[in-house]
């Protein structure tokens, strides 16, 4: 049996993909996320279907990430799929205006988190010879947008690390992926803008967005390949989106 660990798994693509995944045969699931209370209640959802655990932490917190990973006894302390996945864009505002606040949630989960999780676990995989990484990108990180800048930023450095990761790791059997995904209707855009619903709304208005779920089918593509195949880099869209900016609203 397989162990994956997805990192934000109470919402979104995160919590899809763990529906998505407990479906298939073979796999067991380690969920993650801050939110205690909705991890519990997916675990009791998903394990009549597969084994489940579920982590509470916060992925900015390293000492906090690598006590929770440390307590995992066994059939889940070797973890052999890692789903990077948690994070969150905080603010659109042009540069002059940004939050410094929001530039360092975006950068300490999109970017650092991600980092430390995959440095703690990739060292197993490593030693056995055998893993597989997926990074949760964004159309953001291949192209730029107004006021975007610095979640722009923590996205294009996913796609970075994706290659540095793939770089350094192939060579230890461990496959290493990016999935960059346009318009996903989740709480994403809640929590861009800090809780205003109406706004967020907009974002999806007049077009027929993604679904966590449609990301979680690439996700299980992509981690459901052949041992030898590796989806190096995948984009995304919703059919009314063709860039980062040019979105079909009458569809
Ligand atoms: P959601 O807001 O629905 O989910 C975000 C998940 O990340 C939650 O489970 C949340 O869990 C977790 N998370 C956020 N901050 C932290 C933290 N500090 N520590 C641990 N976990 C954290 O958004 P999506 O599902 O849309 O986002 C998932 C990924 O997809 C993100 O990386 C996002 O950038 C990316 N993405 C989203 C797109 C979209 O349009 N929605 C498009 C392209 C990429 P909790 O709050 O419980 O900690
Ligand atoms: C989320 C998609 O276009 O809102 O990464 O940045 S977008």
């Amino acid at each position: 049996m397989k162990t994956v660990l997805i990192t934000g798994a109470t919402s979104g693509i995160g919590r899809a993909t763990a529906c998505r995944l407990a479906k298939e045969s073979g796999f067991q699931l380690i969920l993650c996320g801050r939110r205690k209370n909705r991890l519990e209640v997916l675990e009791t959802e998903l394990s009549e279907q597969c084994p489940v655990v579920t982590l509470a932490f916060d992925i900015r917190d390293r000492s906090a990430m690598e006590v929770a990973l440390d307590s995992l006894e066994a059939p889940f302390s070797q973890v052999d799929i890692l789903i990077n996945n948690a994070g969150n864009a905080h603010g659109l505002d042009p540069i002059h205006q940004g939050s410094l606040e929001d530039w360092d949630q975006m950068l300490d989960i999109n970017v650092k988190g991600l980092l430390s999780i995959t440095r703690k676990l990739s060292q197993g995989m490593v030693e056995r010879k055998q893993g597989q990484i997926i990074n949760i990108g964004s159309i953001a990180g291949k192209e730029t947008y107004p006021n975007g800048n610095v979640y722009c930023a923590s996205k294009a450095a996913v796609d970075v690390l994706t290659e540095g990761m793939r770089m350094d790791l192939h060579m230890h059997n461990i496959r290493v992926s990016a999935i960059h995904p346009g318009l996903v209707e989740t709480e994403f855009s809640s929590v861009r803008f800090k809780g205003d619903n109406a706004k967020a709304n907009k974002v999806y208005e007049g077009m027929r967005p993604l679904t966590g779920e449609d990301i979680a089918e690439t996700i299980a593509f992509v981690m459901l390949q052949p041992e030898h195949v590796v989806i190096a880099d995948m984009v995304v869209f919703p059919t009314a989106q063709a860039s980062a900016t040019r979105v079909n609203r009458n569809s």
